[in-house]
């Protein structure tokens, strides 16, 4: 009981201390930090006097769980969200752990308040993912290229390896848009772009198809003014799932932003015909206002090509999407360099072009 107590606590401790450098470092969240610490400590704390028995009931080089551990993946992670749940079960199922083999021992309070800590773990876990998520959607266009599909354009290549080529490319968001396909050839085909998203680490957005959305587990949809209201889809999709807004007007900026879309598409800054029902292009003007005046992440749209995202670019947009100009291409992998170097260029406020 010792020898599982000793795995158990450092087993807690550890993964304590990695949620709590995360919540340090990389959210620099005070007052997780602090609570992650102050858990991290006394769960060691609690079984202070137990320390000589433990230490010498520890056999590390003999333990049978190394080698099923080094022949395995199980623990690998690919995301930052696997990261964290990871660690937060870690914790809660060693503090498990602790208190049964506690009550063995014959520390039935001591048990008792190991229960405790692993309630507390819980409520943790509920404010960590919470701050967690509402970061994650902040952060969704912190990059440069947004790319969509359509297949009409892609000149007989699929949706899924149109994809491939961008994932390939290095684009960090991606969304799936099909104006004219049947719901079973759409959900086949986004059920196989999640999976090649996941693994990659790529947010996967799709549009309109709330139902597809929720079936794949896409991280987020996205919606039209002319869609179910975005009330009315955040019901149906809960806290976590992003909802970007089509947006082309002032107004219609202020509107999403009250109403709790977590980004707005801006657009159509230029003619476009790939989408067919949108209005006549709203210029950079209404690009201007929404970088001076708007605190929403968003994604300029509409006609983009790689000869004039430079003025896009230029006028403050961070996150540019592209539809026709990146399915359509020959070499897909070339024009996405091509284009992301032209974005960087602008950032870096030397570009001639
Ligand atoms: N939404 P392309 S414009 C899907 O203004 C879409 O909201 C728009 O296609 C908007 O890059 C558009 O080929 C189509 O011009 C953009």
């Amino acid at each position: 009981m010792y020898r599982i107590i000793d795995a158990n606590i450092n087993r807690v401790s550890e993964g304590l201390r990695v949620l709590e450098d995360m919540a340090r470092f990389y959210y620099h969240d005070p007052q997780l930090t602090e609570e992650l610490k102050q858990m991290r400590h006394r769960v060691r704390k609690i079984v202070n006097h137990l320390y000589v028995d433990c230490l010498s009931s520890r056999d590390s080089t003999h333990d049978i769980g190394f080698d099923i551990s080094q022949k395995n993946d199980l623990d690998n992670k690919h995301h930052l969200r696997e990261l964290i749940m990871g660690n937060f079960k870690r914790v809660q199922e060693g503090i498990r752990v602790v208190e049964e083999a506690l009550k063995i021992a014959g520390y039935y309070e001591l048990s008792k308040t190991y229960e405790k800590c692993r309630y507390e773990c819980y409520a943790v876990e509920k404010r960590y993912v919470g701050k967690f998520n509402k970061r994650i959607k902040r952060d969704v266009l912190d990059t440069d290229l947004y790319c969509i599909t359509a297949e009409e354009y892609a000149k007989d290549r699929s949706n899924v390896e149109i994809v491939q080529a961008m994932i390939q490319a290095g684009v960090k968001i991606i969304q799936y848009r099909e104006k004219n396909k049947k719901m079973m050839d759409k959900y086949e085909e986004c059920k196989k772009i999640r999976a090649l998203t996941w693994a990659a680490g790529v947010t996967f957005i799709i549009n309109d198809d709330v139902d597809i959305a929720l079936l794949v587990k896409a991280d987020g949809v996205h919606i039209g003014q002319q869609d179910l209201p975005i009330e009315k889809v955040r019901e149906l999709v809960g806290d976590e799932m992003i909802i970007g807004l089509s947006t082309h007007s002032p107004a219609q900026a202020q509107d999403a932003v009250k109403r709790g879309a977590d980004y707005i598409g801006v657009g159509p800054i230029f003619r476009t015909f790939t989408k067919k029902d949108v209005c006549d292009p709203v210029g950079l003007e209404y690009l201007e206002y929404v970088v001076e005046k708007l605190d929403i992440p968003f994604v300029a749209i509409g006609g983009i090509k790689e000869h004039n995202v430079n003025e896009v670019a230029n006028r403050g947009a961070g996150c540019i999407a592209m539809v026709t100009e990146i399915v359509g291409a020959d070499n897909i992998g070339k024009k996405i360099k091509d284009v992301k170097s032209i974005i960087e260029q602008c950032r870096n406020g030397d570009s001639q072009r």
